[in-house]
């Protein structure tokens, strides 16, 4: 898919335009402004200017003032600007107007979003997941700027040219194309997903711990720092699109997968949720989240919020969750980290950068994982192949010996196992022994 944001061989001078709605805070509005400057340096922007205009509620067809908008296009001549970005949604008739107006390319807060994901975007679910959400973006969009887009979608789609019947609008034509591209890439994503919800089945015996959390908050260095890895992290906003699992070794005993996934952020349109469904499950077959937050950014709370309104959306909010305060090596004001500390009780503090505080968390991931478990021991014939499977798939054998035609084997296993096992076992097996115990 083409992107409007390419890599020119000159930088793309941007300026930024932020709205500050009666109710907000100078300093939200300023940080919201901050954080879409990073976004466009992700994108490979020069940001030359950032404006905020104040404004009781946003004009319904230039967004901010008309006034302003005249302001802005000579703004956009002298500076020799080629990229006007508004700090939030823009319906497709605002982007139209502001275009004519200012005479310059004009891009929102999710256009810009997705143009990062597209760079970022990999392997072949997240280049899915990323054109399904640029389609579903240039759907209402339409009438702008068909004419690339019917270039786009025909060399993607099969059958989709050749279908013009007579008399037919190239519009109404290039909307049906870009829907059946849709199609298809949702049914190649429901196939990947359900490959996805295979592979989880086979892991089901494992205890899963998902990695959430607001974009940079440092998920993935946590993820190598737990799993001694070297997956790719990045002080750039969206440096992880692709679900990645890694077993993370908790004791002799104990190991867990963890996943890391695409990072949040605030105002994420509900399409592009949507679009990551696929990724975001990994979330909801978790049984335990971790929620990365970047203890040294001002704006803990919108991002604490903003990870949790995505989290309600997905229905994940009610998976056991600790809260894990990352980034301290970097705190100045301990006073603001221990207000956070009271806030949410059940968290652990770390640096997954420096590795302080790694041995609690790995402590309490154990204590979670294996709060559920039993220790069992079995005498049993040898020739019971199948319930001796059954222990080394669904537990952790500590033990074995083999005696005069007996295996004895001493494993820990959740007690939802230990029960099956029980209950499994045909009466005329001679067992010896089956003693299960919690520890
Ligand atoms: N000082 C410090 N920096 C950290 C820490 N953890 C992560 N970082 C840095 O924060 C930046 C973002 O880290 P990532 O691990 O890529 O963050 P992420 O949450 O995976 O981000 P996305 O994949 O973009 O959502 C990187 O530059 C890391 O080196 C930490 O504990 N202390
Ligand atoms: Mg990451």
């Amino acid at each position: 898919m083409e992107q409007i944001i390419q890599n020119p061989p000159e930088i793309e001078k941007a300026l930024l335009i932020g709205l500050r709605l009666q109710g907000t805070t100078k300093m939200s509005a300023d940080e919201s402004i901050n954080e879409l400057a990073r976004l466009a340096d992700t994108a490979g922007l020069a940001v030359i200017e950032k404006i905020i205009q104040t404004k009781e509620s946003p004009d319904s067809a230039y967004y901010i003032g008309k006034g302003k908008a005249e302001e802005i296009s000579s703004i956009y001549k002298e500076l020799g600007l080629s990229t006007v970005i508004f700090d939030n949604d823009l319906s497709p008739a605002q982007t139209r107007n502001l275009e004519n107006i200012i005479e310059g390319k004009v891009i929102d807060r999710t256009r810009l979003i997705l143009d990062i994901f597209a760079q970022h975007a990999h392997t072949k679910e997240a280049m899915l997941e990323v054109e399904l959400a640029q389609l579903n973006y240039q759907l209402p969009r339409l009438t702008r700027m068909w004419t690339h887009l019917s270039r786009q979608t025909a060399g993607a789609t099969s059958g989709g040219v050749g279908t013009r019947g007579p008399g037919e609008k190239q519009l109404e034509l290039d909307r049906r194309m870009i829907r059946t591209r849709m199609s298809v890439l949702q049914s190649s994503l429901d196939k990947i997903k359900e490959n996805r919800h295979l592979e989880r089945k086979n892991r089901e015996n494992k205890f899963t711990v998902a990695l959430v959390g607001y974009t940079n908050a440092g998920k993935s260095t946590l993820l190598n720092m737990l799993a001694n890895d070297h997956q790719y992290t990045d002080d750039k906003l969206f440096a992880t699109l692709d679900p990645v699992t890694r077993i993370v070794k908790l004791s002799d005993n104990h190991d867990v997968l963890v996943t890391d996934t695409v990072g949040f952020i605030r105002n994420l349109p509900h399409h592009l949720i949507a679009s990551f469904r696929a990724t975001l499950e990994e979330i909801n077959e978790s049984k335990m989240l971790l929620h990365v937050i970047d203890a040294s950014s001002p704006s803990i709370d919108e991002q604490i919020n903003a990870v949790n309104d995505v989290l309600r959306q997905l229905g994940a909010d009610n998976i056991p969750t600790l809260m894990v305060l990352n980034k301290i090596d970097m705190v100045d004001d301990m006073s603001a980290l221990s207000d956070l500390r009271q806030i949410y009780p059940d968290n652990i503090a770390v640096s997954a950068l420096n590795g302080n505080g790694i041995d609690s968390l790995k402590a309490r991931l154990l204590k979670t994982a294996s709060q559920n478990e039993v220790e069992i021991s079995i005498n049993i014939p040898h020739a019971y192949g199948q319930i001796i499977n059954f222990i080394y798939e669904n537990g952790k054998v500590i033990s074995r010996e083999v005696k005069d035609g007996f295996i004895r084997i001493q494993a820990r296993m959740d007690q939802k196992y230990a029960d099956k096992l029980r209950k499994n076992i045909d009466k005329d097996v001679i067992i010896r022994e089956i003693n299960i115990a919690r520890t």
